[in-house]
C-alpha cells in the first residue's frame, strides 16, 4: 500500500495535517486534495478539535500543483485548468478561510506556487528562516491562483505583490515577516516545537470566539467601516451568548484563570 498523502494526527485539542509526499516536495495531486478534503470533513465534525496545524513532511513546505499529475485530464481534451481550481483548489481556500477554528500553518521549508497560497489562507503563518516563499506561476506563464491575487496585495500592498507575482523570486522568512506576509519567521530548529505550542495555546482558548473573529477580520477586507461596525455589532450579540464569554468575566472577577471550554 503507497503511503498516505496527507497525515492527520489528533491531540490535545489540536488537529495536525501534514502534506506528506515529501519526494515530491509535496506537490497537490489530485489523490493529495481528495485526502486533505476528508481530513477536513473530520475536523470540522470533531467539536474536540480546537485548533489546526498545517505543515509538510521533509524538507520542503509544498511546492504547488504537482506538474506531472495528469490525473485531471479527461480523455484526450486539453486539461482545464479553470476547471481544476473549480473543483480542488477554490473548495480548499474556501473551506480554511470559512473554518471557524484558527489555522496555524508551519512553512517549514520552500512554499511554492500553490504552495504559497495555501499557506496565506491559514490564520497564523510561521516560517523555518530558511524557508522561501516563490510566486512561481509566471514562470509557467499561469496567473496566481489558490487566493494568492486576493491575499498578496491585502496583506503587503500592491508593490510588493506585483513584485512577487511578476517576477517569482524567491522571497526569504524573514523579508516575509518585514513585509507582513506572515506572523513570525523563527529559527528552523525551534520551528515545530513553537508551532505547536502555538496551535495548543490556541485549542485552550474560547474556539467560538476566536472563530467569530476570524470571520470579522475576513471580511472586512471588502467592507466599508459602517459595514463593519455592523459585522462587529452582530458577531459581538453572538460572542456574548457563548458559555466562554461569561467563564472570562467571571475569571476575570473572581482573580483566577479561566477555563474555556470552546463552547
Ligand atoms: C515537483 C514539483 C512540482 C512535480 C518539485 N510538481 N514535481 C497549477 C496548474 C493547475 C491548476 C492549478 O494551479 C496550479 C498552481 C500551481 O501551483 S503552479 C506552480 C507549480 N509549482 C512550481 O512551479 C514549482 C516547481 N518547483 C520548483 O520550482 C522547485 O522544485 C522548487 C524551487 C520548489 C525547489 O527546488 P529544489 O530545492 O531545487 O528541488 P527540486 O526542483 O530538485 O525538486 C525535488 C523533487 O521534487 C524533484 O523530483 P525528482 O524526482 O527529480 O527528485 C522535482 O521534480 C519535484 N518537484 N516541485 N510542482
Amino acid at each position: 500500500m503507497s503511503e498516505p498523502a496527507i497525515l492527520l494526527h489528533i491531540a490535545e485539542g489540536v488537529a495536525t495535517v501534514t502534506l506528506n509526499r515529501p519526494s515530491k516536495l509535496n506537490a497537490f495531486t489530485a489523490a493529495m486534495h481528495a485526502e486533505l478534503e476528508h481530513a477536513l470533513d473530520r475536523i470540522e465534525l470533531d467539536r474536540a478539535i480546537r485548533a489546526v496545524l498545517l505543515t509538510g513532511a521533509g524538507r520542503a513546505f509544498c511546492a504547488g500543483q504537482d506538474l506531472t499529475d495528469r490525473a485531471m485530464a479527461e480523455g484526450d481534451l486539453p486539461l482545464d485548468l479553470g476547471d481544476t481550481l473549480e473543483r480542488l483548489y477554490n473548495p480548499l481556500v474556501k473551506r480554511l478561510y470559512r473554518l471557524e477554528r484558527p489555522v496555524v500553518c508551519a512553512v517549514n521549508g520552500v512554499a511554492a506556487g500553490a504552495g504559497v497560497n495555501l499557506a496565506l489562507a491559514c490564520d497564523i503563518v510561521l516560517a523555518a528562516r530558511s524557508a522561501t516563499f516563490i510566486e512561481a506561476f509566471c514562470r509557467l506563464g499561469l496567473v496566481p491562483d489558490a487566493g494568492g491575487t486576493f491575499a498578496l496585495p491585502r496583506l503587503i500592498g500592491r508593490a510588493r505583490a506585483m513584485g512577487m507575482a511578476l517576477l517569482g523570486e524567491p522571497v526569504g522568512a524573514e523579508q516575509a515577516e518585514a513585509w507582513g506576509l506572515i506572523w513570525r519567521c523563527v529559527d528552523d530548529a525551534d520551528l515545530m516545537a513553537e508551532a505547536s505550542a502555538l496551535a495548543r495555546h490556541l485549542a485552550t482558548q474560547p474556539t467560538r470566539g476566536l472563530g467569530l473573529i476570524k470571520r470579522a477580520i475576513l471580511a472586512s477586507a471588502h467592507h466599508t467601516l459602517d459595514q463593519q461596525l455592523e459585522v462587529e455589532r452582530d458577531l459581538q450579540r453572538e460572542a456574548g451568548r457563548t458559555e466562554d464569554y461569561h467563564e472570562g468575566v467571571a475569571a476575570f472577577l473572581e482573580k483566577r484563570q479561566p477555563h474555556f471550554r470552546g463552547r
